[in-house]
């Protein structure tokens, strides 16, 4: 283990995460072999900083502009944290295979959606080079993938690389959007999380279509508006449809 250089500042800033109490993935499974995410509120206080394969994030808290580029990879440009800088290492994974996503304790108060998408890379992913892959709201009996269902499955969310998606290298980029002041624009919470894989197979399959991210959501797009609070009605998954090419 690398050693620590301030134990202390650390602690404080545990702390006050614990105030805040957001949320990031702290842990992520590919297949069968789990990776830390990245800590941000230990891995800078590394003499080395561990190598990680999900990008560097500012801390708990959320992008509120889903016009800036923090909403990318979860960013604080403004304080000079780009989420989007690539991490060092990348994990592996099988197409197929089910990921497992390990967020902090999310609170109760933070209702939303999951969702997930994928870019294939190299590419410049401010591009229209996104697809989703996976996407859960609310269901019928008004329980919402978070918090609802995310807390009651230990804070795991789980998804499955498409089967027959081309291997190569990707970035999945998994979020929570929480909607609990999101009955106006700002309001809405989007917490994203970038992770780097490489996807191995003999698939074939490619989407066709694709958004971007800063792009894929705007300050009047259906779901990014919403009032968890008055509207018992479906809700309105923003993004594009999940993308089945590869299933
Ligand atoms: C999620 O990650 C934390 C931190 O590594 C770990 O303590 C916890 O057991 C993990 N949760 C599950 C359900 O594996
Ligand atoms: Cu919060």
């Amino acid at each position: 283990m690398p050693s620590l250089i301030s134990i202390a500042a650390t602690a404080s800033l545990l702390f006050a995460a614990q105030v805040y109490a957001h949320g990031y993935v702290q842990e992520v499974t590919l297949g069968s072999t789990k990776y830390t995410g990245y800590l941000p509120y230990s891995d800078p206080y590394y003499s080395t900083p561990p190598q990680r394969i999900i990008r560097k994030i500012p801390g708990n808290g959320p992008v509120e502009d889903v016009t800036s580029i923090d909403v990318q990879c979860n960013g604080w440009s403004a304080g000079g944290v780009v989420g989007s800088a690539p991490a060092p290492i990348y994990g592996t994974v099988a197409a197929g295979a089910t990921v497992n996503f390990n967020w902090t304790e999310w609170p109760e108060s933070h209702a939303g959606p999951m969702l997930t998408y994928m870019a294939r890379a190299p590419s410049d992913i401010t591009n229209a080079v996104w697809f989703k892959i996976d996407q859960s709201g609310k269901d019928s009996s008004g329980r919402w993938a978070a918090a609802d269902k995310l807390v009651a499955n230990k804070g795991i969310y789980s998804i499955k690389i498409p089967a027959k998606l081309k291997p190569g290298q990707y970035i999945i980029r998994h979020e929570i959007l929480a909607l609990h002041a999101a009955w106006t624009y700002p309001g809405v919470q989007v917490y994203p999380s970038c992770i780097q894989i490489e996807v191995t197979g003999s698939g074939t399959a490619l989407p066709t279509s694709f958004v971007s991210f800063p792009g894929a959501y705007t300050p009047t797009t259906p779901g990014i508006v919403y009032d968890v609070y008055t509207n018992t009605g479906e809700y309105p998954l923003p993004g594009p449809a999940v993308w089945t090419g590869g299933n």
